[in-house]
């Protein structure tokens, strides 16, 4: 089956916390990382948009959650979504505790909004064990819900040589890989959200 095409894709705010956000009327994707790692970069190649997130190359400087309205169709259906943009961790020069950095209302958005249906933790392949990005896997896996998933994105692969990926795949099987360069690598991710949302099986 071809599986549903994205047909529309809008920025709809920016929030600088739980309480000024857009109501809870709609599935979310909820994609964190450090600063820097291509989380804007992600969801412009995930909706074939070029400049719908706004990518930087200066660290730490998007500091809002940013939403993005989506929908896929098919012939019979269109399924609607939302994507949110979370501020990037990880760029303070003093290293600081991730609720010290992320602030509490950050926080309080992660753990408290009923919306969020799957969490993407977009890594850096080329640093895979980082500590801050161990910290926040511990966080978000400590206060998931059970409607709620959570999974790992590698990201930059073009970086890694041939063998560097063998690697990175024997010792992260079931995680996926991809690089913005190359828009076609995130169709698993495609998949993913297809499946986890609406059910739908390809
Ligand atoms: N080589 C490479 N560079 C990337 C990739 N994704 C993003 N970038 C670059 O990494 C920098 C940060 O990307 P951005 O999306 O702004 O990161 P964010 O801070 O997480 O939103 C930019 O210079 C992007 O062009 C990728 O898959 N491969
Ligand atoms: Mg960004």
């Amino acid at each position: 089956m071809q599986r549903p095409i994205i047909t529309s894709a809008t920025f709809v705010k920016s929030a600088q916390s739980k309480q000024d956000s857009l109501n809870e009327d709609k599935s979310e994707i909820v994609f964190l990382g450090r600063s820097n790692v291509g989380k804007s970069s992600t969801i412009n190649a995930f909706t074939n948009k070029k400049g719908l997130a706004k990518s930087s190359s200066t660290p730490g400087k998007t500091r809002l959650i940013n939403f993005f309205d989506i929908d896929y169709s098919d012939k019979e259906n269109t399924y609607s979504l939302r994507l949110v943009d979370l501020p990037g961790f990880g760029y303070a020069k003093v290293s600081k505790s991730l609720k010290e950095e992320w602030q509490k209302n950050l926080v309080d958005f992660i753990k408290e909004r009923v919306s969020i249906r799957l969490f993407v933790h977009l890594k850096d392949a080329r640093h895979p064990h980082m500590e801050i990005d161990k910290e926040v896997e511990e966080f978000i896996v400590s206060i998931i819900k059970p409607d709620q998933k959570y999974i790992t994105l590698f990201t930059k692969i073009d970086k890694l040589n041939q063998k560097e990926r063998y690697a990175l795949q024997r010792d992260f099987p079931s995680t996926i890989t991809f690089t913005n360069l190359k828009p076609h690598t995130l169709e698993p991710l495609h998949k993913e959200v297809l499946k986890t949302i609406f059910g739908v099986k390809l």
